[in-house]
């Protein structure tokens, strides 16, 4: 779990100080690196102190967050599209979150499962370095669909376009995570933190992350939702729905874990969405 920042009295005194000295936030930041502090800390507190959004901070720091586009947000109560309505159930403004039921048909969620299931393998995470790596947050087995790569894939890629106002080539590969009793996925963030090593490797073709959707293939005898901590939020894995959240400029608020599953299985698709084009624009 990443329990909340306390800003101790002295350090929130400091930062004060020192900005009304003349100093800018990227001094305050840099100056907090030199001190030992880690930087991403370092801007949610300097973000607090100061009362500036966070995505401010990025901007000044010494890797920009490059601007890209973003994703709309669905409105409630219903979007349809290609004939194919999707019900908004619930909207959080911090961080930009949605509930979207029905954005798969059983028959869809059932062909996912039957199509990603003898293509499983141990699901991996981007280490620090942007390297792919085994790792004990998480604990489930996937695989990755390529983009378009069968007519339901490509389907589902367009459904997720329209709805989100993004072209279809800002998506990653469809990814399928599966999930036994006991299998879960610890509190992270989607976006790569442009303070790790690897960020300039991860972000090379697509730019950021800016947004998320969590599809639910099935629905778990008992436990599986998707947990939001800073917010006190969980979501119900349930057949057909889904939750999409955006992110931009790194936003905290945004970290959730996949709970442990405590009866029962629990399968998802998952499609991460870039700041820009991912791979070439589908020919019509
Ligand atoms: O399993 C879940 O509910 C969340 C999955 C997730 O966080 C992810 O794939 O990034």
């Amino acid at each position: 779990m990443h329990p909340r920042t306390t800003i101790s009295p002295e350090l929130r005194e400091w930062i004060l100080a020192t900005t009304l000295a003349g100093h800018g936030v990227p001094d305050v930041l840099r100056l907090m690196k030199e001190s030992g502090y880690d930087p991403r800390q370092s801007r949610s507190i300097v973000a607090e102190v100061l009362k500036l959004p966070l995505a401010a901070l990025h901007a000044s720091t010494d890797q920009p967050v490059p601007q890209g586009l973003r994703t709309q947000h669905p409105e409630a109560p219903d979007v349809t599209i290609d004939g194919h309505t999707v019900h908004v159930t619930l909207s959080v403004d911090t961080p930009a979150l949605r509930v979207l039921d029905g954005i798969l048909t059983d028959q869809e969620c059932a062909e996912l499962i039957a199509l990603a299931r003898p293509r499983l393998q141990r699901a991996l995470t981007v280490d620090t370095e942007g390297r792919q790596q085994v790792d004990q947050r998480r604990t489930s087995e996937g695989m990755f669909f390529t983009p378009n790569e069968l007519p339901l894939i490509g389907r589902i890629e367009q459904r997720l376009a329209s709805l989100l106002g993004v072209p279809e080539n800002h998506g990653e590969g469809l990814q399928i995570l599966h999930y036994l009793p006991g299998q879960a996925y610890e509190p992270h963030y989607d976006w790569f933190d442009p303070d790790q090593p690897g960020y300039g490797a991860v972000t090379a073709t697509g730019g950021q992350r800016v947004a998320s959707v969590v599809m639910y293939l099935n629905t778990p005898e008992q436990g599986g939702g998707t947990a939001f901590p800073e917010i006190g939020l969980t979501i119900t894995a349930r057949r057909g729905s889904a939750i999409y959240f955006a992110y931009e400029g790194g936003d905290r608020s945004s970290l959730h874990a996949g709970l442990p599953v405590l009866r029962g299985e629990k399968w998802i698709a998952t499609k991460w969405l870039r700041e820009r084009p991912f791979r070439k624009q589908r020919q019509a």
